[in-house]
């Protein structure tokens, strides 16, 4: 069948053609379908079975455009099978963390999935205060367990290099290259920010020692094909309740560098942690407690990660007749090599936070906890903040010695009341 976008009221027909479909909904003679999506790129639709309403799934449909800015923008739909393929991979390797994949059409650029029912969006639950106990633990979890699986610590050559050919994913990369990259460090049309941001803070990130970080970091994301990653991994892509995690949209995935995923992570915990000087004070809380937690949430992330990589890798060096460092290996080179690649790693996570926190700050893609507070001043604020830390993490990255330091200049960003000359 020809592409065709589909509607709420066409999709059901689509549906009912198909069995793997039949088998979730059960009885699909009246379905309830409505249009969810708000997230920049694609349709959402929730469905229903009428008879059945306990029995749901999701389905997604990715159209030749750009939802957030229409058919003036143009873009393959060729996104959706990156979304199938890497949810299927991931899911893999981390199934307890990864939405069940029921039906993709690559025609029609259609995904039909699990329904998250008991989940919500992270970031919506962040701007409400919730705790989450167990969401370091989780996040850390899913990035050790895709990360170090999709690369050459682990895969044989033959085989990374064919999957490095066949996740190629240029458009979506290049929306990362301009709007994370490119665009917050000069003066783009598209950048969006507060009318109260000062100019003397959007032009410390056009000096030219901060655009060379930038560049830096643009270039790793281009050339350092080290896993296949999820590709826009920021708290909009992930969801939770009290005992459970998913991370959902991979349509950005394709072989980068593993530090992206990472640090576009702790960058919108970074978002989460400097807007609660807004957001709880508003719900009439002190923004202190979960501030801390915030904090704890950067700390466990990384730390976890790097500590479940790190275990990863040294069980399958242990079983593995020719490991990476050859079958000649002895345990101080690969201890050494193991620290450096760490502090390489440790670094890039830095810069690609840094990147991400300037965008969410200067793009048009903006985070809900900081463009939807009304008032310009108190977003101007903010704004500063996240520009300095951004601009800090960009400058110190190869320097900053642990995570506890990167915590430390979060808090010095958190207590800036105006742009340092
Ligand atoms: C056109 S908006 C592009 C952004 O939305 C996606 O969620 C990615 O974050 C991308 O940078
Ligand atoms: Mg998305």
């Amino acid at each position: 069948m020809d592409f065709k976008a589909l509607t709420a009221s066409t999709l059901g027909d689509y549906l009912r053609t198909l069995p793997s479909i039949q088998a979730q909904l059960g009885d699909m003679e009246a379905l309830d379908i409505v249009e969810v999506g708000d997230g920049n790129l694609n349709f959402v639709y929730f469905v229903s079975s009428r008879a059945q309403p306990e029995r749901s799934i999701v389905v997604k449909q990715a159209l030749p455009y750009v939802r957030l800015v229409g058919e003036d923008w143009p873009l393959t739909r060729h996104r959706a099978d990156r979304e199938a393929h890497a949810l299927r991979r991931f899911a893999a390797l981390c199934p307890q963390h990864v939405p069940v994949v029921f039906h993709a059409d690559s025609a029609q650029s259609l995904i039909a999935m699990q329904h998250l029912r008991e989940h919500l969006i992270l970031r919506k639950g962040l701007i409400s205060g919730v705790v989450y106990p167990q969401l370091a633990d989780h996040l850390s979890t899913y990035l050790a367990q895709t990360l170090f699986h999709g690369s050459d610590l682990y895969l044989d050559a033959d085989v990374k290099k064919q999957a490095v050919a066949s996740t190629i994913n240029s458009e979506l990369c290049k929306i990362t290259e301009d709007l994370i990259f490119t665009y917050p460090f000069e003066d783009h049309p598209s950048n969006l920010y507060s009318k109260a941001l000062p100019r003397a803070a959007i032009e410390r990130l056009h000096q030219p020692r901060v655009r060379l970080a930038a560049a830096q970091m643009k270039w790793a994301f281009m050339n350092q094909a080290e896993t296949l990653l999820h590709g826009d991994l920021h708290t909009g892509s992930v969801m939770v309740n009290q005992t459970g995690t998913y991370v959902i949209d991979p349509e950005f995935a394709y072989y980068g560098p593993i530090g992206f995923d990472v640090g576009l992570l702790l960058a919108n915990f970074l978002t989460a942690y400097l807007s609660q000087d807004w957001q709880r004070v508003q719900a009439g809380q002190s923004a202190v407690p979960y501030q801390a937690w915030l904090l704890e949430q950067v700390s466990g992330v990384w730390t976890g990660f790097a500590d479940q990589f790190l275990a990863l890798w040294a069980g399958h060096e242990a079983q593995a007749t020719t490991g990476f460092m050859g079958s000649g290996r002895d345990a101080q080179s690969l201890a050494l090599y193991r620290q450096a690649f760490m502090r390489r790693l440790f670094s890039d996570t830095l810069g690609f936070a840094a990147c991400e926190l300037a965008r969410r700050t200067l793009g048009m893609a903006q985070v809900a906890e900081i463009a939807a507070i009304p008032d310009a001043q108190a977003r101007a604020l903010i704004e500063i903040r996240t520009l300095h830390l951004a601009e800090q993490l960009l400058l110190q990255r190869e320097h900053i010695g642990d995570i506890a330091a990167v915590l430390e200049l979060a808090r010095q960003a958190q207590a800036l009341d105006g742009v340092a000359a």
